[in-house]
């Protein structure tokens, strides 16, 4: 179990550009383990390798959300459903568009409506490196252009208006300055 640091706007890492996984070794099964020790941790749904400074091409994502606790007074269970994909790329954007509110572990505590194609197909490569591709929509397909925007160096501020993310960018720096 190993906690990584997520980095922060306006961290310039984040605008680094993630390189292609070249051999899937133990190195890569274990900031794949990691990525998701820091995800959970952190309790984001979704997580990319350029958030924790690696610039090879990983993204973890688990949508699920804990599970009520089985009796009175319990506590609830993380119901996992891990995702991992290496080498993630878009093959296909449907015309049709989707907003939702999203937020970013490396934009603590700030939300904004972000509107991008409702579906996607995506290519990649699971942790045997076997290929995969499929089609994705809902929340699933937001979270894949999330991710795979940070693999490109672009975060959510990037597609909302300039008013909305100055003032974002302002809050944090304010908020980094208090803490
Ligand atoms: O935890 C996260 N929630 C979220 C909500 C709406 C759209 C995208 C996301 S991804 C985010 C975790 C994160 O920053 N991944 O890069
Ligand atoms: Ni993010």
């Amino acid at each position: 179990m190993a906690i990584m640091e997520i980095l922060e706007v306006p961290d310039p890492r984040l605008k680094k550009i993630a390189k292609p996984v070249d051999t899937i070794d133990d190195g890569v099964r274990k900031i794949v383990s990691d990525m998701f020790d820091t995800m959970y941790d952190a309790r984001g749904i979704g997580l990319a390798s350029i958030q924790v400074g690696i610039e090879q091409a990983v993204v973890v994502i688990d949508l699920q959300e804990d599970e009520p606790p089985l009796e009175e007074g319990g506590e609830p269970r993380p119901a996992r459903q891990p995702h991992v994909f290496i080498n993630p790329e878009i093959v296909w954007q449907s015309e049709d568009l989707n907003t939702y509110t999203e937020g970013c572990l490396s934009i603590p505590e700030n939300y904004a409506d972000v509107e991008r194609p409702a579906r996607c197909r995506l290519k990649w490569l699971d942790l045997d490196s076997v290929a995969h591709e499929k089609e994705f929509d809902g929340l699933m397909s937001t979270c894949v252009q999330h991710e795979l925007d940070h693999l490109a160096g672009i975060v959510f501020l990037d597609h909302i208006s300039r008013l909305k993310r100055d003032m974002i960018l302002k809050k944090l720096a304010k908020a980094r300055k208090a803490a």
